[in-house]
């Protein structure tokens, strides 16, 4: 990796709805539409855009559109404008004092990686140290209605070409219908993902998922609750992988002292950005903890740098990052995310994100904006 000097001279933020093709529930609630926030970056003429995968409201994260558009323009944005400085890497040091909000950190981070990149002109894996031309994904799919919805769905995302599933669990909807997926393809890799919709209480119910033969379950419990998924990790066959409850390298640490996980998602945005992602990425490759990218349903903007951060090595297991079109109608880059006819997405290899952000759709979408000029 990395970085020459540069200078933002403005900075964009804008708070963005879309509608999603299909809800998406989990066992947190339902989202029918995308309330995000895109970070773009200007300098020199060149423009990198990152980001901030909020909803609108604190469900997956306590942050949400609201917030991130507010420690966005009145908060993080004011201390990076109109001063020169090394790239992204600069950031932590200017930060200093601020507590919390990963996301919105990570799409000020994401815009500058994304600028650094064209101000360089090399693409944006390159300059991160990805060296995969193509990475495998898998699709996540939200609890369903009824069995036969979620056996359609899964139908159709394998006749896409997709060839990893996982599916969202939470009680009343988990040992029998993973079973009966399981039943009905006995090959598919199939993960689960609770969203911690579990208590400690429920763990001799839930070793009843150990016969479906999933290849990973994750975040069962709360995401405090670290001791639990050690216990929950030691009673049960299945891998048992932490999202929510990993937002920093010391909660890395705990959970590796504990043995509460055996396999990771990485998201950058919940980590605080790539920098961050990319040092947990070590220590679970030092742990021999396998890792991998999560997705927060993000436009094509934050999917090219989840395609990015994918397409390091560390990033050993398919990634929940599918194609533009199983989330959203029209996208806010051209051309869209497509899948290959191998299941992959194709790591792009342009320069920055090495896709084109439609301004004028960007701009249609948006519903907040604001400009920071330092
Ligand atoms: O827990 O991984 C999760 C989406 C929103 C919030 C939390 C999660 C998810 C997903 C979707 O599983 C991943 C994606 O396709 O972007
Ligand atoms: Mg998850």
């Amino acid at each position: 990796m990395s970085a020459g000097t540069m200078t933002v001279e403005e900075f964009a933020i804008r708070m963005v709805r879309m509608p999603l093709v299909h809800p998406f529930r989990t066992s947190f609630g339902e989202e029918t539409e995308r309330e995000t926030v895109i970070v773009s970056a200007t300098s020199q003429g060149r423009t990198g855009f990152g980001e901030a995968p909020v909803a609108r409201l604190p469900g997956y994260a306590y942050e949400t559109s609201g917030t991130a558009f507010h420690v966005l323009r009145d908060l993080l944005a004011p201390r990076v404008a109109n001063r020169p400085l090394d790239g992204p890497r600069a950031l932590p040091g200017l930060f200093e004092g601020l507590k919390g909000h990963p996301m919105a950190r990570a799409g000020l981070e994401a815009a500058l990686w994304d600028l650094s990149a064209r101000l360089e002109g090399v693409s944006l894996a390159a300059h991160c140290g990805g060296r995969r031309k193509e990475i495998d994904v898998g699709v996540s799919i939200g609890i369903q209605p009824d069995r036969k919805a979620l056996l359609a769905r899964i139908e159709e995302f394998l006749e896409q070409g997709y060839r990893r599933v996982k599916i969202k669990i939470r009680p009343g909807w988990d040992v029998e219908i993973a079973s009966e997926v399981r039943r009905v393809f006995p090959e598919l890799r199939l993960w689960a993902d609770a969203n911690q919709a579990y208590r400690r209480e429920d763990l001799d119910r839930m070793k009843g998922i150990d016969a479906a033969g999933l290849e990973l379950l994750e975040q069962p419990l709360h995401e405090s609750d670290l001791l639990g998924h050690a216990r929950w990790a030691e009673a049960l066959e299945t891998p048992l992988c932490l999202d929510e409850s990993v937002k920093d390298p010391y909660q890395l640490e705990n959970a590796l002292d504990l043995k509460a996980l055996q396999v990771l998602n990485i998201k950058p945005p919940r980590v605080g950005g790539m920098l961050a992602s990319f040092e947990m990425e070590s220590r679970c490759a030092e742990a021999g903890i396998p890792v991998w990218c999560g997705g927060l349903l993000e436009t094509g903007i934050g999917r090219l740098h989840n395609v990015v951060a994918a397409s390091r090595e560390g990033f050993a297991l398919p990634g929940d990052i599918s194609a533009s079109g199983r989330y959203f109608a029209r996208d806010v880059i051209v051309p869209p995310v497509t899948l290959t006819e191998r299941g992959t997405l194709e790591v792009p290899r342009g320069v920055g994100l090495g896709h084109d952000v439609d301004i004028d759709y960007l701009d249609a979408v948006t519903v907040r904006k604001a400009a920071v000029t330092g």
